[in-house]
């Protein structure tokens, strides 16, 4: 027998899809999220089960089941610990750790993709066309590859996860695997998943009005409450606020944090770390500790939220050698221009600030983090113009 403990997203649930293709009734699986796994490797330690092999993917234990673990292997129990996390590279010293965070060529790797070539590699299991493009999709969802290669396939495949029922995503896709030939959504799936998409972009405008801003450690996070689409509503908030180091999206049921950048050079395991989470450079998470819950919940709840910039703008428009104009929350004025040599200047009220920036994006960056200022439209900016000309004149 082989027990799989598994993590509760796409991910996750992909690897119990290929264990139970390659080992069928023989496998019994659990979904697990981050803050249960150490739970459910104690139980398992506790039985002292030696005839069940116990195969953890996605996911990583602490310190106390890691000596356990250990233990257990060493008293002749068998154990295998699958994950991609880098947090969990330490756990490769063991021989029953196989961490890898990228694919031997160079590309990243998946959980449920270093599950599916351990099982073929261990002669458990034989590739089909099927079980390959699911877990490549998987593979491309998990690693957000499926956003540079405008892969939507793969942010289907999590929204019709997202839809059905554990029990229903495994049945259908088992069923799937199987068959010959692609792998591919029915009709139906795809009706419904075009609905699903016009509730998410629904959702996520709604979230982008709600969003505060504050700084912590020197960074300047984005705070929102949410229970769904973290995945999307992260990225979609991180890539129009560019001024932002990091989204934070707080799950007050569930009581969890989670953290997500567009940003290369900004690592959210690490902020997860300081509140005793981990994960990935890009997405990662943490339980609400209470130390996350004064800086995220309690600080920012009196907070504005942020306003969003005016869209579709003609004339006011950012980088513009006319200059641009933007509000602050307390009714403030800022007008960014070029002042010469490549510099740009800001002006508030029309005076004239001292500091001057090096492009027009730091500029910006820097009015919206210090002051929330927010791009005024294009009505706005016409009498702004005016005002400017007809004081012009007048002083000759
Ligand atoms: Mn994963």
């Amino acid at each position: 027998m082989y027990k799989l403990l598994s993590h509760n997203d796409l991910d996750g649930i992909g690897c119990g899809i290929v264990a139970k293709m390659a080992f069928g009734d023989d496998v019994n699986v659990r979904y697990n999220s981050v803050q249960i796994l150490d739970r459910e490797v104690e139980k398992f330690l506790d039985s002292g089960d030696k005839a069940t092999e116990l195969i953890i993917t996605d996911l990583s234990v602490n310190e106390e089941n890691e000596l356990r673990l250990e233990e257990f292997r060493k008293a002749g129990g068998k154990v295998v610990l699958i994950d991609h996390h880098k947090t969990a590279l330490h756990l490769n010293e063991y021989e029953w750790g196989r961490v890898q965070v990228e694919e031997e060529e160079g590309r990243l790797a998946c959980a449920t993709s270093l599950l599916y070539r351990y099982l073929i590699d261990e002669g458990f299991l034989e590739p089909t066309r099927a079980s390959e493009e699911f877990v490549e999709l998987v593979r491309q969802y998990d690693t957000w590859e499926w956003e540079r290669n405008g892969n939507d396939k793969a942010r289907q495949l999590n929204a019709l996860f997202f839809l059905v029922s554990f029990d229903e995503f495994e049945t259908m896709m088992l069923e799937r695997l199987q068959e010959t030939g692609p792998f591919k959504f029915s009709t139906f799936e795809k009706k419904l998943l075009g609905m699903e998409d016009d509730k998410m972009v629904r959702y996520i405008r709604k979230k982008r009005r709600e969003m505060v801003q504050l700084e912590a450690d020197g960074l300047y996070a984005g705070v929102v409450h949410a229970e769904s689409y973290h995945s999307e509503l992260g990225n979609e908030l991180g890539k129009d606020n560019p001024h932002l180091d990091y989204i934070v999206i707080l799950n007050m049921g569930g009581r969890k944090v989670s953290f997500r950048t567009v940003h290369d050079d900004v690592d959210v395991s690490e902020v997860a770390g300081t509140f005793g989470g981990g994960g990935h450079a890009k997405a990662s998470g943490a339980s609400m500790s209470k130390e996350a819950f004064d800086l995220y919940v309690v600080e920012s709840y009196h907070k504005e939220p942020l306003r969003e910039d005016a869209r579709h703008t003609r004339y006011n428009v950012k980088g513009s050698e006319f200059g641009t104009i933007y509000r602050a929350p307390e009714g403030d004025l800022y007008y960014l221009y070029p002042a010469g040599e490549g510099r740009w200047g800001v002006e508030r009220n029309g005076n004239r600030l001292e500091e001057t920036y090096g492009s027009f994006a730091d500029a910006e960056k820097a009015l919206k983090r210090e002051r929330g200022v927010w791009l005024l439209n294009d009505d706005q900016f016409v009498k702004f113009l005016m005002k400017r000309l007809e004081k012009a004149e007048k002083e000759g």
